[in-house]
């Protein structure tokens, strides 16, 4: 029995978020031997908070990273060893077995941790002093200094250092102030760890942290392939299809299963959402058929519920530059340069001109926060099938193949795909 973690790419979009809820279902049901866990490996934009209540979805939980943990190899089982018992008497208690290091409590509170190290040291002392040992003390006389403790959420790597650069035999293990467990050198003898599953990415840079110390067990994606190297041979379902939530609805029919009600509504909400409502270039037959099949099964219009997932877009004029441009923003690395790449719907471009110039000026702030060569921003208007592109300064942008509104301001008609029609343009123009 294992938990396995399926996630969706960092500024988790719909497609990402319902196809790790709608994939985990299915793996819940095809495979009860192990657990399947829906997470989202970022925060969300404020857009999608707001959208969401309004779907009536509630997203997969946040996880931070994937990185083995001090919590995933500590030690929890206690006994009621207390500080006031004789020697002999927790000698007997622990006859089982011959623990390091072992947890002492004083009135059901943690004491601190007995090791054999402080058993040895008094035993030597006595026996060097007088020869024989003529009374027996009590546990609290014996224990040593104790060391700092660990917190549950520290890294693995951390807590291995700790004994590393120590000379202690176990440490115990805290969250904030309450004791949870305790480690000994034992338990980092091997690092543990996680299970994951991508879905909606393949990129490393777009994962959730830590993914390359994970096992990554299956990788379900529509995007292009850039996929990391990985330690364990792995089930992959990539196809060119206008959304992830298309190629997990195909994974049920081949398993034979039909979504329930709720994981329909899943479903139909990525490929809605990715596809702009079946216009993006990047929608095929197949998603069509899907989301027609799958509004059925949920019982809603197709068009109505489409227009629901767009109607909290908000003009970008009334957002906060950096916040909107980042709601989406993918980083990619090509020809070893840095370049990202967000993505912003509205439904109308007619106000450009009030918010061009403070848009430009976030790019340059979050290409210099993330350190990129370029940074760009794809303003979509998905009523009319229309976008502009906003750049930073770099000399690859006199190379695409658009016309220039104003410095650094791009008309795109028709582009609709940040995937499929801009980045093979600006992997050409570099
Ligand atoms: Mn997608």
């Amino acid at each position: 029995m294992a938990d396995v973690y399926i996630t969706g790419h960092r500024n988790p979009d719909l497609d990402s978020l319902c196809s790790a809820l709608a994939y985990a279902d299915l793996k819940n049901l095809i495979d009860p031997e192990n657990t399947y866990i829906p997470v989202r490996c970022s925060h969300m934009g404020e857009d999608l908070k707001e959208l969401l209540p309004v779907l009536d979805i509630e997203p997969p939980p946040y996880m931070r990273n994937v990185y083995p943990k001090v919590s995933d190899v500590m030690l929890t089982d206690v006994s009621d060893a207390e500080a006031d018992m004789l020697l002999s008497e927790y000698a007997k208690m622990i006859t089982e077995r011959t623990p390091s290091a072992f947890p002492i409590f004083e009135n059901g509170k943690f004491y601190g941790l007995l090791s054999i190290d402080d058993i040895s040291a008094w035993t030597m002392k006595n026996l060097a002093e007088a020869g024989e040992i003529t009374e027996i003390p009590k546990v609290r006389d014996i224990m040593r200094e104790q060391a700092k403790p660990l917190q549950a959420e520290d890294l693995f790597e951390e807590g291995r250092n700790a004994f590393l650069n120590g000379s202690k035999r176990g440490l115990a293990v805290f969250s904030g102030e309450e004791f949870v467990g305790y480690v000994t050198r034992r338990c980092f003898l091997t690092t543990p760890k996680y299970n994951v599953i991508l879905v909606d990415h393949n990129e490393m840079s777009q994962s959730i942290k830590g993914v390359e110390s994970a096992n990554i067990l299956e990788i379900i994606d529509h995007h292009r392939l850039n996929a990391m190297k990985t330690s364990i041979p792995l089930f992959i379902d990539a196809e060119p299809l206008g959304s992830t939530c298309t190629i997990v609805y195909q994974l049920f029919l081949r398993n034979g299963l039909r979504p329930s009600a709720k994981t329909a509504k899943f479903l139909l909400t990525g490929i809605l959402s990715d596809t702009l409502i079946l216009k993006s270039p990047t929608t095929t037959q197949t998603d069509i058929g899907v989301a027609y099949a799958l509004a059925a099964m949920c019982r809603l219009n197709l068009e109505e519920y489409g227009r629901k997932i767009f109607s909290t877009i908000e003009g970008l004029k009334s957002r906060e530059p950096a916040a909107a441009i980042s709601s989406d923003f993918k980083i990619y690395s090509e020809k070893n340069r840095k370049i990202g790449i967000g993505q912003c719907e509205v439904t109308t471009l007619k106000d450009l001109d009030e918010y061009r110039e403070l848009y430009l000026e976030a790019l340059n702030e979050v290409k210099t926060r993330n350190g990129l060569d370029w940074a760009l921003l794809m303003i979509t208007d998905v009523i009319s099938e229309h976008s502009v592109l906003l750049s930073t300064d770099c000399h690859a942008e006199k190379q695409l193949p658009y016309s220039e509104l104003s410095d650094h301001v791009f008309d795109m008609p028709g582009v609709m795909s940040r995937k499929k029609q801009l980045l093979p343009e600006i992997i050409n123009s570099i």
